[in-house]
C-alpha cells in the first residue's frame, strides 16, 4: 500500500518546480548539485538519492503551501531535519522525482516558559541550541545525543530520539507536550499547547512522534523543560561482564534514585576503535577491560565516590576513575559521543539498535555470542549502548579477510540471527533509530501484523496519495 511510487505525478513533478520556487523565494530552495549533495546521502553513505529540488522553508505557512501544492499534483514530499539519522528516512530515493524539505530555516525559539516549563521551538531549531535556550532561563532540557550540535528538534519528534538522559528523563516522546504539523493535505494541524494535561479525544500529537515523516511535516514543538539537576559527576567504570553494569545500576539506583542521569555500556571494540581513530582519545585506565561504564549522576563527589568504592569491595566493578575537572568530564565524554564516528572510520558494518527487557542484557549478550560463533563467525560484535534502557547498539564488523562477493550473504545472515534472537526475546528490533528505509523489510518481517495493518491503516486515511515520504517506514 504504501511504497515507493505510491505518489504518481499527475502533470510531472517539473510542472510545479515554479510555484514551489515562488512560495519559498530566492534564499528558500536550490538545485545546485553541490549544495544538494550533503543531503541526498544517508550518514554513512549506505543510500544516496536524487531530487529536482531542495525547498528551505521559513514559515509554517510556507510548508503548508509546499504541501498543498505537492498534494495535487500528487508528488512526493521527503521531509528533512538535521541529516543525522540512521536509517535512510530523511534522503530521497533514486527516482529524482521527490521533492526534499529541509527545516533548517525554520529555527526560531518562539517562547520559554519559565512558570510553564516548557518551550516552543520550531523544527529546525538545532538540539543543541534548544538546550542552550533552556539553559539560559535557568532550566533545563535533558534530550541529548552525539549528534545534538547538527540533529533538530522536529527530527527528534520524527524519530522519537533517545539518546544518554533516557534512564531518568524518558524518551523524546515523553518530552513532547505539544506541536505543530502539516498534514500531508496541506492542512495545519495547531497542537502547539503545552497542557501537562488534555484528555480530549485522541493524543494526536504523540501520533506524530516516531512517525518519520510519513503522517507529514512537524513545523514546531512545544516541550517540558526541568530544573537545573546541579553540577554533575562523571565517572567510568571497568567491568569484566556487561552483566555487572545491570547490577551496578540497581545498586546505584537504590542509592541516588532520580540522581543517576545517564549511564552507557561501552564494549572493548568500540573503546579500542575510539582510540584508534580519534586523536587525543585516551584509556582512563592502565588496562583493556572488556567492558566499561560512563555515568553522570547529579550528587555531591564523595558520595558517587563512595558508592564506588563500595561496588568495588563487593566485587561489582573492577576498576573505577571520578572525572576531577571539568575538562576530564569533557574527556571521558568524549570517548563515548566518538564511537559513531570511529566506527565509520573503522570500515563497513552493521549496525542493530535493539532492545531486550534491562534485566535479560547479559542473556541476550551470550546468546547473541552464541548464535554467531555457530552461524557468522567472520563477524565480530561492537556492542555499545544505553544499557540502563535495555537498548544495545549491537553492531558488527565482517572480518577483513572475507571475500567481498561473500559480505552480502553473510551481513543478511548476520542481522537475521540477532533479529530471531531478540524477538524470541519479546525486544525491539528498533530501540530509538527508527526504521526509514534500511530497517522497513525488518519491520515487514518481524514486526507485529496486527500493528502493521493498523500503521497501514493510519497512513492511508491521513495520507490517501501516499505522498508523505513514500517508501518510509511501511
Ligand atoms: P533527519 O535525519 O533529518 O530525519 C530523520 C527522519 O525524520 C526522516 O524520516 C525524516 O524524513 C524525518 N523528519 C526530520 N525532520 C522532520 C520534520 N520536521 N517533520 C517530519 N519528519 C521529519 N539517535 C538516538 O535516538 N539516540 C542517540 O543516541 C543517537 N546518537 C547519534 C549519534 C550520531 C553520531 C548520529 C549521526 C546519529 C545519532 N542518532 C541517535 C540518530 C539521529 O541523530 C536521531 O535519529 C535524530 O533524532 C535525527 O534528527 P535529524 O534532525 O537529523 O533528522
Ligand atoms: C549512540 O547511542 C547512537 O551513540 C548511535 O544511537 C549508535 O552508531 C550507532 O550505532
Ligand atoms: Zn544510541
Amino acid at each position: 500500500l504504501v511504497s515507493t511510487g505510491t505518489a504518481r505525478p499527475a502533470g510531472g513533478v517539473d510542472g510545479i518546480l515554479p510555484t514551489l520556487r515562488a512560495i519559498v523565494g530566492e534564499q528558500g530552495w536550490t538545485d545546485d548539485p553541490a549544495k544538494l549533495a550533503p543531503h541526498l546521502s544517508e550518514w554513512r553513505g549506505r543510500v544516496v538519492g536524487r531530487t529536482p529540488l531542495m525547498l528551505q522553508p521559513s514559515t509554517t505557512e510556507q510548508v503548508a503551501a509546499i504541501v498543498r501544492t505537492c498534494a495535487e499534483a500528487r508528488v512526493a514530499i521527503v521531509p528533512q531535519g538535521g541529516n543525522t539519522g540512521m536509517c535512510a528516512g530523511a534522503v530521497p530515493d533514486a527516482s529524482g522525482a521527490q521533492i526534499l524539505v529541509q527545516l533548517g530555516r525554520l529555527d526560531r525559539i518562539r517562547d520559554v516558559n519559565v512558570e510553564d516549563a516548557s518551550l516552543v521551538a520550531e523544527a529546525g531549531c538545532v538540539l543543541a541550541d534548544v538546550k542552550s535556550a533552556a539553559c539560559a532561563a535557568g532550566l533545563y532540557f535533558p534530550l541529548s545525543l552525539s549528534a545534538e550540535g547538527s540533529c533538530q528538534i522536529g527530527g527528534n519528534v520524527a524519530t522519537n530520539a533517545g539518546g544518554i538522559n533516557v534512564l531518568r528523563y524518558g524518551t523524546m516522546r515523553d518530552l513532547v507536550l505539544g506541536l505543530e504539523a502539516v498534514l500531508p493535505d496541506g492542512s495545519v494541524l495547531d497542537n502547539l499547547r503545552t497542557l501537562r494535561k488534555n484528555t480530549a479525544g485522541y493524543d494526536l500529537k504523540q501520533l506524530f512522534v516516531g512517525s518519520e515523516g510519513t503522517l507529514g511535516i512537524v513545523t514546531a514543538v512545544a516541550v517540558k523543560l526541568y530544573p537545573d539537576p546541579g553540577p554533575l559527576q562523571t565517572a567510568m567504570l571497568a567491568l569484566d561482564h556487561a552483566g555487572a553494569a545491570v547490577l551496578a545500576l540497581a545498586k546505584l539506583r537504590e542509592r541516588m534514585p532520580d540522581r543517576l542521569l545517564a549511564f552507557e555500556l561501552i564494549g572493548a571494540r568500540p573503546m579500542d576503535f575510539v582510540l584508534r581513530h580519534i586523536p587525543a582519545a585516551r584509556n582512563p585506565f592502565d588496562l583493556r577491560y572488556e567492558w566499561y561504564v560512563l555515568l553522570d549522576a547529579a550528587v555531591p563527589a564523595a558520595e558517587l565516590e563512595s558508592a564506588l568504592i563500595d561496588l568495588a569491595a563487593q566485587q561489582r566493578i573492577a576498576d573505577a576513575v571520578v572525572a576531577k575537572s571539568h575538562a576530564e568530564q569533557t574527556a571521558l565524554w568524549r570517548l563515548r559521543h566518538s564511537i559513531s564516528e570511529a566506527e565509520r572510520r573503522e570500515g563497513p558494518g552493521i549496525k542493530h539498535d535493539i532492545s531486550v527487557p534491562v534485566g535479560a542484557i547479559q542473556e541476550f549478550l551470550d546468546a547473541a555470542e552464541e548464535r554467531l560463533r555457530a552461524r557468522v563467525p567472520q563477524a565480530e560484535a561492537v556492542v555499545f549502548g544505553h544499557v540502563g534502557d535495555g537498548n544495545l547498539h549491537y553492531n558488527a564488523h565482517l572480518r577483513r579477510d572475507v571475500p567481498d562477493a561473500d559480505l552480502g550473504r553473510l551481513g543478511d545472515e548476520l542481522t537475521r540471527a540477532i533479529y530471531e534472537l531478540v524477538t524470541e526475546m519479546g525486544g525491539s528490533i528498533s530501540a530509538e533509530h527508527g526504521i526509514g528505509v534500511l530497517k522497513k523489510e525488518a519491520l515487514r518481517r518481524y514486526g507485529n501484523p496486527v500493528a502493521l495493518a493498523a500503521m497501514r491503516t493510519l497512513k492511508a486515511a491521513l495520507d490517501p496519495a501516499g505522498i508523505m515520504n513514500p517508501g518510509k517506514v511501511i
